[in-house]
C-alpha cells in the first residue's frame, strides 16, 4: 500500500539545475492545450507551469507496450497526449495482472511512486499507438510535491468535517487531500452533464450546487426536475463512476460556488474504504426518481 513517509517535498534540493527539454513552438503549444485542463497543473502558479513546459519531453508509444511496470522504481510522470491505456494491478494472492481501468485518450499516470517515494503500485500498458509528455522525478518533487504540501495544509480540516470520509484515517485523509483540487464556480455554471462520460467525483466545499434530471413525461414532451441540492460538505457524481455509467443528471452551481474534485482513479483508489457508505444513496435516487415521475403522471 501506499505510503506518506516519504513525503517531505523539502528533503530535496531546491538547488538543483532545472531541466529543460528545448521544444519547437509547436511543441509547445500542443502541450500547453494537453496540461491546460489538468487537475494536476490547475494549482501551479506562471512560473511553476513555465518551468512544467520547459521541463516535459514527448514521448510515443505504439500498442502493447509496457509504459510502466508494477513494483519498478519510479522513474517518470505521463500526462496523455492521444491513445488508450490499461492499468493492471496483480493480484496479491495469484499475481495474475487484475484490470482496474482505462484511460481513454487523457488522464495522467505515475504520479504516486513519485510523490510518496515508494514503487510503482499499478502496471500500464498502451493499448492503441499513443503520444505521452513525460516529467522526470526531481522536477516532479520540486513543483508538484511542494504543492501536495500546501494541499494538506489547505484540505485538512474541510475534510475532517465531511461525513463520507468520517471512516478513513487521517492517513488516508490526507492522501484524498493529494489528489484533490479546488474548482471554482460562478451562478448557473454546468458542473457535470447528463449524459456525459464519468470523470470526476465532487464535493461541495462552499456554496449550492443543485442537480436536475431531463425525462420525458408520458406525452414524450422534455422537462427537467431538481433532484437534489447539495451544500458544504455533501458530495455529488458518484452514482456514474461506481455503476461505470453516463452521467444520469446535470449539477448547476446556484450562486457562486466551490468543489474538491477527485479524478475517477483516485476516487477508486482512495475511497474504496467509503464504499459502503457510498452505495447507500444509490437506491433512494432510484426511488426519489420514480417518485417525482409518478408525481408529475399524477398531475397532468
Ligand atoms: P505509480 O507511480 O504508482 C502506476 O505508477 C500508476 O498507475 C500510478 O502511479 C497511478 O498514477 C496509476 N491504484 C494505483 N495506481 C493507479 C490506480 C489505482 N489507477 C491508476 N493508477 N487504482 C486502485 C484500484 C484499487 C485505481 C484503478 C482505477
Amino acid at each position: 500500500s501506499v505510503s506518506a513517509e516519504g513525503f517531505d517535498p523539502d528533503a530535496d534540493d531546491d538547488d538543483d539545475e532545472k531541466i529543460v527539454h528545448p521544444k519547437t513552438d509547436e511543441q509547445r503549444e500542443r502541450l500547453s492545450k494537453v496540461i491546460s485542463g489538468m487537475l494536476i497543473f490547475s494549482s501551479l502558479d506562471i512560473e511553476q507551469t513555465q518551468q512544467v513546459l520547459d521541463a516535459m519531453f514527448e514521448r510515443s508509444v505504439v500498442a502493447g507496450e509496457h509504459v510502466i511496470d508494477e513494483g519498478d522504481d519510479g522513474d517518470n510522470f505521463y500526462v496523455i497526449e492521444k491513445g488508450d491505456f490499461d492499468i493492471f494491478i496483480n493480484d496479491p494472492v495469484t499475481k495474475v495482472p487484475d484490470h482496474k481501468g482505462t484511460y481513454k485518450g487523457s488522464g495522467a499516470f505515475g504520479e504516486l511512486a513519485l510523490m510518496y517515494n515508494c514503487p510503482r503500485l499499478a502496471t500500464i500498458i498502451a493499448t492503441t499507438d499513443g503520444s505521452l509528455w513525460g516529467m522526470d522525478r526531481t522536477t516532479f518533487r520540486r513543483i508538484i510535491v511542494k504543492n501536495a504540501a500546501k494541499k494538506r495544509k489547505q484540505y485538512e480540516d474541510f475534510l475532517a468535517t465531511v461525513p463520507l470520509l468520517s471512516t478513513l484515517t487521517v492517513e488516508e485523509r490526507m492522501k484524498v487531500a493529494d489528489a484533490m483540487v479546488t474548482k471554482s464556480y460562478d451562478d448557473g455554471d454546468c458542473i457535470l452533464k447528463q449524459g456525459d462520460p464519468a470523470d470526476y467525483f465532487y464535493i461541495v466545499i462552499d456554496g449550492q450546487v443543485v442537480v436536475k434530471r431531463r425525462g420525458d413525461d408520458q406525452n414524450n414532451a422534455s422537462h427537467e426536475v431538481v433532484l437534489k441540492k447539495y451544500g458544504n460538505g455533501e458530495y455529488f457524481g458518484e452514482l456514474a463512476l461506481m455503476q461505470n455509467q453516463p452521467r444520469a443528471a446535470s449539477a448547476f452551481a446556484e450562486g457562486p460556488c466551490k468543489c474538491a474534485v477527485l479524478d475517477v482513479q483516485a476516487f477508486e483508489r482512495l475511497l474504496g474504504p467509503c464504499k459502503e457508505l457510498l452505495m447507500r444513496n444509490i437506491p433512494l435516487y432510484e426511488q426519489q426518481l420514480s417518485e417525482i415521475y409518478q408525481d408529475m403522471s399524477m398531475s397532468a
